[in-house]
């Protein structure tokens, strides 16, 4: 404890240059995060000694977005020193919880593909697995939601501008990069890529600790920096200071997370960010392999030159297409730069990728045009042509004449703009492609990558998508946690199927009362969280309904708000009426170009004005939009949760994590067949939770004999009643028609997503959820055969099936510093 404190007082007075009586909150925030990160180190060296020692088989996870959130929290329960560092400081006068708040997250991530790179990482390191994260050091992060008028409105993210005490540059690794240039053809018939402009990527390291296991993994995040010869020409006229201002053109490329979620825009920023992220990760994959040193003596290494031992050393996985140009990129070093013969190349390569798909949405496929490509990264097109020219050949021996199929095959399409199909590139050069839930991966296979499969049936798998338990439940929710390590010891930390045990207590009133009893202290919490940031008195006795996760047509937060204002009518025609008290929750970033998401914000903010001033609904109906959600308020609100929303249409949420997270924090679901809904419902079982809606195959025929959403509206009076109310400027007052377009979109122009087609079924289930809600021990029952199942949706789960049926490898464990 008192260790604890020295280095608290050392890092105050001399990293910080503190004296106590000018301190600020943010200053102890630092001094505590210095004082982790020095507990951090010896673990971290001796990790990366021992992988060095060992020389097993990594695993790089390359990925565009990695959405870490806070990280204070959860160094010191993973390095196992946060009760002795609360002591500490509540024995210095300060309180640990108000330290932690001062944390900005690290908002390096849209939404679920970022967050789920970020739990794979800690499980990674709690599996002992030799796994380095690898992304981009954006200096802003997803950008800050604020409402103004009801609208949202875009701040930037300066995460950095306190410093970030987890990061370590490392300058001394710098490696470069090239754009631009042109191709030569030399005299030994190779290929060189030359005369191009240079950026240097700066590699930048945060620690990952696995839980309690001295295991401590690198997310090494690459900055861009200008080379001082950025633009010569510049230099040689004389035009110094010019030459100076122009370095922040090529430091622009990590400047910026592109904040679109699910769309894909061809902008070439965002080419030369992919890239960037590849080239150099490259780089550093094939440094780390060539220098090793097993069987040497201490201090000696050796020169491994061969590379047909790549891919028995090292493993790339592809978080979505974003990272795909690391195929034809280690084509080019293979090929260009090692002198190696195409098809041993191609061989190596192919055992080295695997990529995984998030979505199935046809606006979010990336597909760069091939003018672009050429400009940009001129080999790398050549490069690509000459793959797929080899592929359409295989598929031509394959399927002789067919070729309709050779050109849906095609890695260039030709339909519009000439374009390359990433997706179709990664699943060339990968040994295997998976969907991140059941429902997806089959959808994968029977529809969107039909041809594929069918050439390559065992290329294709499945792996169910999970969450970190550490963040997700043990440091979220210390109430409940700290109960369900009192009746089944701490065991389900690190294996989470342990929870079942949770269902030997189903009968036992007294634990059910302190379940009960832990979720009602996470919803008091978030009631004063309410009162404070948002003047807004909640009940915690009403029910809490929350909708949180990006605001998108196919999540279907307008469904949600249409049972609002259904409940709305229903208690305006029957004001003196029995009705269970609601709070709903809705939250959630839109991209800032998405005009039909940023409308749907703005109308559950006039709803919400509109329902929480009414006298007649006397507190029995709140409605909260929840601004600027993110990973650090996901942890606040998640725990405090009675009803978990998960609507999207059936069909297109490739798995979902949020549904996981509420689950195991003991709130039911209401769903849709959807994604991972469908395997939650089938562990728990279908008296533990509420599915309405189509199923994909009911949508596929709905779609087939032609979607006609106004028939809905006018066979039911209800749902016609809502609609009419928004377009007729009820909840607009000031501006009548501000919804018009909205509605439209919905109706005479047939929404994509068929919430009036669902909208019924929606309604007549949420009664259900009403009603049920009253029988509060039930409910609880319920609750707790929920998280008792959760076990399956753990992140360790998943990370390993990704090791033992992907990547082929194996952990090394970390032994104890003696
Ligand atoms: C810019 C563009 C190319 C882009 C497209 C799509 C950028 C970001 C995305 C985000 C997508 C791929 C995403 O986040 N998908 C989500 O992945 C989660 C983790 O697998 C799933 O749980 C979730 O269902 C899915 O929507």
């Amino acid at each position: 404890m008192s260790a604890i404190r020295d280095l608290f007082n050392r890092h105050l007075h001399c990293t910080l240059a503190k004296d106590v009586s000018v301190a600020t909150e943010r200053d102890y925030y630092l001094s505590l995060s210095y004082t982790v990160r020095d507990h951090v180190m010896s673990s971290w060296h001796k990790t990366h000694r021992e992988y060095y020692a060992k020389d097993p088989k990594r695993i790089y996870y390359l990925s565009l977005e990695f959405y870490v959130g806070r990280s204070l929290t959860n160094m010191m329960i993973n390095l196992g020193i946060h009760g002795l560092c609360a002591r500490s400081l509540y024995n210095m006068g300060l309180r640990m919880e108000e330290l932690e708040d001062v944390e900005v997250d690290a908002g390096l991530g849209n939404g679920g593909l970022g967050r789920l790179a970020a739990c794979f990482l800690d499980s990674m390191a709690t599996l002992a697995l030799p796994g380095y994260g690898y992304g981009l050091r954006y200096e802003y992060g997803i950008f800050e939601q604020a409402i103004r008028d009801g609208f949202q409105e875009e701040l930037p993210d300066d995460w950095l501008k306190f410093g970030n005490p987890w990061e370590v540059p490392r300058p001394e690794y710098i490696l470069p990069v090239q754009f631009y240039g042109d191709v030569k053809w030399l005299d030994d018939g190779s290929f060189n890529w030359e005369d191009g402009q240079i950026v240097l990527a700066v590699p930048y390291d945060t620690p990952v600790p696995g839980y309690r296991n001295n295991t401590v993994n690198t997310m090494r995040l690459w900055s861009a920096r200008s080379p001082n010869s950025f633009d010569l020409s510049y230099f040689n006229h004389g035009n110094y200071i010019k030459a100076v201002l122009d370095r922040n053109l090529a430091e622009r490329i990590s400047m910026c997370l592109y904040p679109n979620d699910n769309f894909f825009e061809g902008k070439e920023l965002r080419l030369k960010q992919e890239y960037f992220l590849v080239s150099a990760t490259l780089q550093d994959i094939i440094r780390r392999y060539k220098h090793f040193r097993t069987g040497m003596k201490d201090r000696e290494s050796l020169e491994r030159t061969n590379f047909d031992l790549l891919p028995m050393k090292v493993a790339v996985q592809l978080n979505d297409t974003h990272p795909s140009l690391a195929i034809p990129e280690l084509m080019r070093i293979l090929v260009d730069q090692e002198g190696l013969e195409w098809d041993q190349a191609w061989e190596i390569c192919t055992s080295t990728f695997s990529y995984t798909n998030h979505t199935i949405l046809p606006e979010a496929l990336e597909r760069w045009p091939v003018t672009l490509l050429e400009r940009v990264l001129p080999r790398h097109l050549m490069i690509i042509y000459e793959i797929n020219r080899r592929h359409l050949d295989h598929v031509t021996t394959l399927f002789p004449g067919d070729l309709d199929r050779c050109s849906r095959m095609s890695l260039v399409e030709e339909l519009g703009e000439k374009s390359v199909n990433m997706a179709h590139l990664s699943i060339v050069g990968s040994h295997t492609v998976n969907g991140v839930a059941e429902i997806h991966s089959n959808i994968l296979k029977e529809s969107t990558f039909r041809d594929f499969y069918e050439m390559w049936p065992q290329k294709f798998q499945n792996k169910t998508n999970g969450i970190t338990p550490r963040r997700w439940l043990l440091q979220c929710n210390m109430p409940l946690a700290n109960l369900i390590t009192e009746y089944i010891g701490e065991g389900w930390i690190t294996d989470l199927d342990q929870l079942t045990k949770l269902t030997q207590f189903l009968d036992d009133d007294v634990f059910v009362q302190r379940f009960m009893q832990a979720k009602m202290s996470n919803k008091r919490k978030v009631a004063k969280m309410l009162r404070k940031d948002y003047g807004i008195e909640v009940n915690p006795n009403s029910m809490y309904d929350i909708h949180v996760k990006r605001i998108h047509e196919y999540k279907r937060q307008l469904m949600n708000l249409f049972h609002v204002i259904t409940l709305y009518n229903r208690i305006k025609a029957n004001p003196r009426g029995q009705f269970t008290p609601r709070t709903v929750i809705i939250g959630g970033k839109a991209a800032p170009g998405y005009y039909m998401a940023k409308m749907i914000i703005k109308l559950i903010t006039s709803v919400a004005d509109v329902v929480n001033t009414d006298p007649d609904i006397c507190g029995r109906l709140k409605v909260i939009f929840l601004v600027n959600y993110r990973v650090s308020l996901a942890e606040k609100i998640i725990p405090a949760c009675d009803l978990s929303q998960q609507v999207s249409l059936a069909g297109t949420e490739a798995s979902g994590t949020g549904n996981m997270k509420f689950q195991i924090n003991g709130a039911l679901t209401i769903g849709t067949l959807d994604g991972a809904n469908v395997e939650i419902a089938e562990r728990v079982g279908e008296d533990n939770i509420y599915i309405f809606g189509m199923k994909v195959d009911e949508v596929d025929e709905l779609k087939a004999k032609g979607y006609d959403p106004v028939s809905f509206y006018e066979e039911n009076p209800e749902l016609k009643k809502v609609i009419d109310m928004i377009r007729d400027g009820y909840f607009s007052p000031d501006c009548k028609d501000r919804f018009h377009n909205l509605i439209d979109t919905i109706t005479v122009h047939g929404d994509r997503f068929c919430v009036l087609a669902d909208y019924a079924d929606y309604i007549k289930v949420q009664e259900q959820v009403s009603e049920d809600y009253l029988d509060q021990k039930n409910w609880a029952r319920r609750c707790i055969i929920n998280v008792a199942n959760g076990g399956f949706f753990s992140s360790d789960r998943t990370i390993k099936q990704y090791a033992d049926e992907i990547w082929n490898a194996k952990p090394v464990p970390i032994r104890d510093e003696d």
